[in-house]
């Protein structure tokens, strides 16, 4: 999806030259562009938004994503977001790497279905990553970055949701319930995908795909908010394959910071008998 340029504000990113991303070393959506700019073989400007200092609840950014989120691509001073959305035009740039997408109109709109399945699936993503793997005191937003968030820029109606999210998830955390229904709807997906990965190497067939980096993303995420992917033995040995790539591994990896504190925050929840298998079954 591309933001008109009129609705670009922030003006000096239209004459950006080649190709840019804003993006955050942690976000999901991030990751996934990134790990397919890798892929594809595209050299890319790198754009940090740290959103644990709120730097996208700021007028600059909102300026060139009224939404409030990351990963925005700008490609010769047009904006694009939506992640699935900027996967799909990255692989129709000229490369020696790809396609990643199928050329077929009938594939095609298979795959593009599936990404949907995958962004709608990303609030429970979301409920399970703060819920179980980052504490909600060092996550929350204070009221006031909510309230500028709302305020700041051109009106989005899917800010407002974002808005209504935090919201929530400052007030009360993620309740069980909660995070039983996402478990349920990730659960639900992986099922299909271990019976198809019984039969294919890759999600569509023996070929990476964007797929394979789509839900990859989703499973390396759910493996560390504590989901037993062995439960899923052709899925699990999937993703044990894909994290061997080096652009899985490396656009992945979390800093250095939260790869010393994580596994120490998930023992304290295990004590407290607060981890995802303790909460769901
Ligand atoms: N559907 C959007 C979702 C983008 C999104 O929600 N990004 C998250 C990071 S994964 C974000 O920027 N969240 C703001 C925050 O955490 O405060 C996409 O696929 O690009």
């Amino acid at each position: 999806m591309i933001i008109p340029d009129k609705q670009v504000t922030t003006r000096e990113v239209t004459s950006w030259r080649g190709l840019h991303l804003l993006h955050f070393q942690s976000s999901s959506c991030s990751q996934k562009v990134r790990v397919f700019l890798r892929e594809k073989g595209l050299d890319w400007v790198s754009h940090p938004v740290d959103l644990a200092r709120q730097e996208h609840v700021t007028a600059r950014f909102l300026g060139i994503n009224p939404r409030g989120v990351v990963p925005v691509l700008v490609h010769d001073g047009v904006v694009h977001v939506e992640s699935n959305d900027i996967m799909e035009y990255l692989d129709a740039l000229p490369s020696q790497e790809g396609p990643f997408f199928p050329r077929t109109d009938a594939e095609r709109a298979r795959v593009k279905e599936n990404l949907e399945l995958e962004d709608s699936l990303h609030m429970d993503l979301r409920n399970l990553t703060m819920g179980f793997i980052m504490p909600r005191l060092l996550a929350r937003k204070s009221a006031a970055t909510l309230e500028r968030w709302e305020r700041e820029g051109r009106d989005d109606p899917k800010r407002a949701l974002e808005v209504k999210w935090w919201r929530d998830y400052a007030d009360h955390g993620i309740m069980p319930e909660t995070a039983q229904a996402s478990v349920d709807a990730h659960r639900k997906v992986f099922e299909t995908f271990d019976e198809r990965l019984a039969i294919d190497d890759c999600l569509i067939g023996d070929r990476l795909s964007v797929l394979d980096i789509a839900w990859f993303i989703t499973t390396r995420r759910l493996s560390l908010a504590g989901y037993p992917l062995q439960r899923h033995p052709n899925l699990s040995r999937w993703h044990a394959r894909l994290v061997r790539r080096p652009a899985f591994a490396e656009e992945t990896r979390d800093t250095a910071l939260l790869r010393a504190f994580l596994p120490l925050y998930a023992m304290f929840r295990r004590l407290r008998g607060t981890s995802l298998s303790d909460v769901t079954h």
